[in-house]
């Protein structure tokens, strides 16, 4: 099994082993896990994809709230909604107050919040907004995440920047738009950077999206190469995704084309998933990203979460994040300063 398949699983390994008593660091003792014996405060955070690193980042933001606020952090990667809904079971058994939640499908959002109001837990999404029933976001359910159609505008003039710097001629030039658009927060992007393309006088009809099935490498990397058989007039190519993992892909799909990377410029999102990417010697077509502070918001979520539980203080129904140019020249600096990077 492949190591991004058993990580999920040894998160909720994690989670069972905890529940039983066997993990020294997360494990609780009968008088210091429970509530009742006045143990330290338990929250979760629960999130879709454990493997990519803008989650483990998230994810390291909540330890240093937990650290700062003295409470527990139990991570769980909840890869579907059969694991989602046991994790937040494992959640009330170990005496948790709440959690927050990347969830792996928003359409769960009325089974989760179902599950969590029984348990008596409370609830903080981040990244990925619920959806109800009527198609609607669950708006009552508050919610943090980025600015995502601010973002996907910001990634489409930074691509018009580029060309325009290289003097690429337009009539040369495809953009590859891989897009994920079943998630509110991945069309918002993609449409967002469509848009700025267009606006700055791209041709729409050089712009070509390319639908991901899943959301990593493999997917887009499908997505493009589909893409870029269906246009070999194609010389040069712009490339854009909801994230840094769907412009991997894409970049690899034309390098695999022998485009090299003067002949392609990807710009990403979150800036944590392309850390290797923007340190390889050799310039690859991976040109930036748009950086979204992933331990700002693991931090944030956490300790709203926390004030909500501790002292009855609610979050805000809706916080946005912005993001900051990275490319290689400046983002060993920036990460630094983000406090992703040491
Ligand atoms: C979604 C994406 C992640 C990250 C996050 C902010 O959940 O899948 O990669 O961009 O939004």
């Amino acid at each position: 099994m492949k190591l991004h398949r058993l990580l999920p699983l040894l998160c909720l390994g994690a989670a069972v082993a905890a529940l039983f008593g066997c993990s020294r660091e997360s494990a609780p003792t009968p008088t210091e896990g429970s509530p009742r014996g006045g143990a330290r405060l338990r929250l979760g955070f629960l999130v879709k994809q454990p493997e990519e690193p803008w989650f483990q980042y998230e994810w390291r933001g909540a330890d240093r709230a937990a650290a700062q606020y003295g409470f527990e952090v139990i991570k769980l990667g909840v890869p579907d909604g059969e694991k989602t809904l046991a994790a937040i079971d494992n959640l009330a058994a170990l005496g948790a107050k709440g959690f927050v939640i990347c969830t792996p499908d928003v359409r769960l959002g009325p089974a989760i919040m179902q599950k969590a109001r029984q348990a008596g837990l409370k609830v903080i999404t981040v990244d990925d907004q619920f959806v109800g029933p009527d198609g609607k976001f669950m708006a009552d359910v508050p919610y943090l995440g980025m600015s995502a159609t601010k973002i996907g505008e910001a990634v489409g003039a930074a691509l018009w920047a580029e060309l325009q710097r290289r003097k690429w001629p337009l009539a040369e030039t495809g953009a590859c738009v891989v897009t994920f658009e079943e998630l509110d927060t991945a069309r918002q992007r993609t449409n967002g950077a469509v848009a700025a393309l267009t606006a700055a006088g791209f041709p729409a009809n050089r712009i070509f999206k390319a639908p991901q099935k899943t959301t990593d490498v493999p997917g887009s990397f499908d997505a493009a190469n589909i893409l870029l058989t269906q246009h070999p007039e194609v010389k040069r190519w712009l490339i854009c995704a909801l994230n840094d993992t769907g412009v991997l892909g894409a970049v690899r799909a034309t390098e695999g084309r022998g485009f090299s990377a003067e002949h392609v410029i990807g710009i990403g999102i979150n800036g944590t998933d392309c850390i290797d990417e923007l340190r390889k010697a050799k310039p690859t077509g991976f040109f930036g990203s748009m950086l979204v502070s992933a331990p700002g918001e693991g931090f944030r979520t956490a300790e709203m979460l926390y004030h909500w539980v501790q002292r009855g203080t609610p979050p805000p129904l809706d916080t946005r994040t912005t993001g900051i140019f990275i490319t290689r020249e400046n983002f060993e600096q920036v990460l630094q300063q983000e406090g992703i990077l040491p």
